[in-house]
């Protein structure tokens, strides 16, 4: 038995979540969990509420509210959303609460005793008028690089660039709209480039102190590339404290008015939902994060890779005690019928409003939104492809196979499994292929290739289309019963394993399945068996898996986009 600690990226409490957050993170990283458990490892999944940082702060001006209301209302709001769609975590926690400041705080506290920073006075952009150090988010500026004239501090939405506030040109402070001064301040500095050694090393071999902990192999290119160059541009200190009022305190004295830095509480974050999980579930936190044994999987969206194959990596391991994740199978990103997903312009889908269109269509989404996941490069959700895919796929091959093989049974058979007398040479080819797809699924599962995966699940449902389309057993029910029997109990074992296969990415589909069948199932590899579903087993009534969606329902939804 294999230990997990699955995690995905806290997204901000600062707005809803969009078909990008689901495709980019929230659903690969359930579907392996899903298929972790089935496999019977262990897992615990965990996730929740990022409150801090000026993510939160600039919606809570915005939206003239504290940034607590903001957070109330985010945090629960977001938790639903990814229950509706079965995205199933341990635990969804939030860094607002008193057990995860505790545990940033402590872990300020051992890294500060053990001298892991250092104090540096620099000069930094103030705001006179509101009587407030800025955080780079709230400046904005030209950009040097493309003269983008509305570039954040610390980064140009036009061109994509990594800035600092100090690059920009022209820079207002955003509280104001200001020329914002400089102003002296000091702040704790976590050194990075101390750690280039074993970090490079540790990413590229998966190697540290001698002991191999990862298979670089396993980590994806875009993920690697994006190390490498992070490395090799030389790493640079950081600053792990900010001058704000909102955030985790920093936990020294005579360091009033000053919050840990959000990309050192957020990561920790996952610590603390795994204190919580276990204090509900009388287990030992300990036992997962400071335990070789245990793989810590990063769920993630491309732009926070250098905060988890990096920063946090050197955070852990200057404290010590810590276990190193084990992959960060970072996404690219996913569009929306060609252009980026923006919140700001309205330009998305958002989950709870994909649910009031689409009741009931939880599958439908999380089927296309695996079939398209941005897993080396951008992809695009068109709502065209959404059509076609459920209409010619989920209907037309998944959903018209499991309906005519449990539609002939409760016809000829009044819904008694047959027995299967004959079995020629074509069937023993196609029950050995059905028990090589728990297999082959699982690998590509275990490599991070959710789409691959879920192709091979369409592929056994085509070949069940294919088997019934060659031997026709509506043809032969009078002039051979003996052979049709033969026939329908295969394609029976074939909608079994479809009921056990397809749990990780269909849920719902999976259960419906089993309550067709009239079966249950505990693991992955029962469908490794190709006779689970014994003659004379009563099976239930057809119920439709999947329906057609119309132009009309598609036209509707491009409209509401435009
Ligand atoms: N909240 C950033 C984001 O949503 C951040 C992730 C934190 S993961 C520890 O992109
Ligand atoms: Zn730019």
């Amino acid at each position: 038995m294999e230990k997990f600690i699955v995690t995905a990226a806290l997204p901000y409490a600062n707005g809803p979540i969009h078909i990008g957050h689901i495709a980019g993170a929230y659903l690969p990283a359930d579907i392996f969990v899903r298929y972790q458990k089935l496999k019977n490892n262990e897992v615990v999944f965990v996730c929740g509420s990022d409150e801090h940082g000026a993510a939160i702060t600039l919606r809570a001006k915005k939206e003239g509210q504290t940034p607590h209301k903001i957070i109330e209302k985010y945090h629960k709001k977001n938790e639903n959303s990814f229950k509706s769609l079965n995205i199933n975590f341990s635990i969804y926690h939030r860094t607002s609460s008193k057990l995860h400041h505790d545990t940033a705080q402590q872990f300020f506290k051992a890294l500060h005793s053990k001298n892991v920073f250092i104090k540096k006075k620099s000069n930094q952009f103030f705001d006179e008028e509101a009587n407030q150090f800025l955080a780079d988010r709230y400046i904005k500026g030209t950009c040097p690089k493309c003269n983008y004239e509305d570039a954040y501090g610390d980064q140009c939405e036009s061109c994509g660039s990594t800035l600092s506030p100090s690059d920009l040109v022209n820079p207002k402070s955003t509280l104001s709209g200001h020329i914002p001064i400089m102003k002296e301040t000091s702040h704790w500095y976590l050194p990075m480039q101390k750690n280039e050694k074993w970090l490079k090393k540790w990413i590229e071999s998966g190697e540290i102190n001698g002991v191999m902990v990862h298979d670089p192999k396993k980590w994806k290119n875009n993920v690697l590339g994006q190390c490498k160059s992070w490395i090799d541009g030389g790493l640079q200190s950081r600053a792990m404290t900010r001058d704000l009022d909102w955030g985790v305190k920093v936990p020294l004295e005579n360091e009033n008015g000053k919050v840990l830095y959000v990309w050192l509480d957020a990561p920790i974050g996952y610590i603390s939902a795994t204190k919580e999980w276990a204090k509900n579930e009388k287990k030992n936190w300990e036992k997962y994060w400071k335990n070789p044994d245990t793989k810590l999987i990063n769920f993630i969206g491309k732009d926070n890779i250098v905060f988890h194959c990096i920063i946090f990596p050197i955070i852990l391991k200057e404290h010590g005690d810590y276990i190193l994740p084990t992959n960060v199978p970072a996404n690219e990103f996913l569009n929306l019928e060609g252009g980026k997903i923006s919140t700001s312009r309205n330009h998305a889908i958002w989950i709870d409003d994909y649910l009031t269109s689409f009741p009931e269509k939880e599958d439908v989404l999380r089927y296309v939104l695996c079939s398209i996941s941005p897993e080396n490069k951008d992809s695009d959700f068109t709502w065209k492809d959404f059509q076609t895919r459920n209409n010619s796929e989920l209907v037309a091959i998944f959903g018209n196979f499991v309906n005519r093989v449990i539609v002939l049974i409760n016809k000829y058979w009044g819904g008694y499994a047959p027995n299967r007398s004959s079995i020629n040479k074509e069937d023993d080819i196609v029950l050995r292929k059905i028990c090589q797809y728990p297999d082959k699924i699982g690998t590509y599962i275990n490599n991070y290739k959710f789409r691959d995966a879920l192709f091979e699940l369409i592929n056994l449902a085509r070949l069940g289309n294919k088997y019934l389309a060659e031997n026709e057993p509506w043809k032969q029910v009078k002039t051979n019963p003996k052979r049709t029997e033969t026939i329908l109990n295969i394609s029976l074992q074939i909608v079994f394993s479809l009921s056990v296969l397809s749990e990780p990415f269909l849920p719902i589909t999976s259960k419906k399945l089993c309550n067709i069948l009239n079966t249950s199932f505990s693991n992955w590899d029962c469908a490794k068996n190709s006779n689970n579903i014994k003659a004379n087993h009563k099976i239930k009534n057809a119920e439709h898996l999947f329906e057609i969606i119309t132009d009309e329902k598609i036209t509707e939804e491009i409209n509401k986009l435009n």
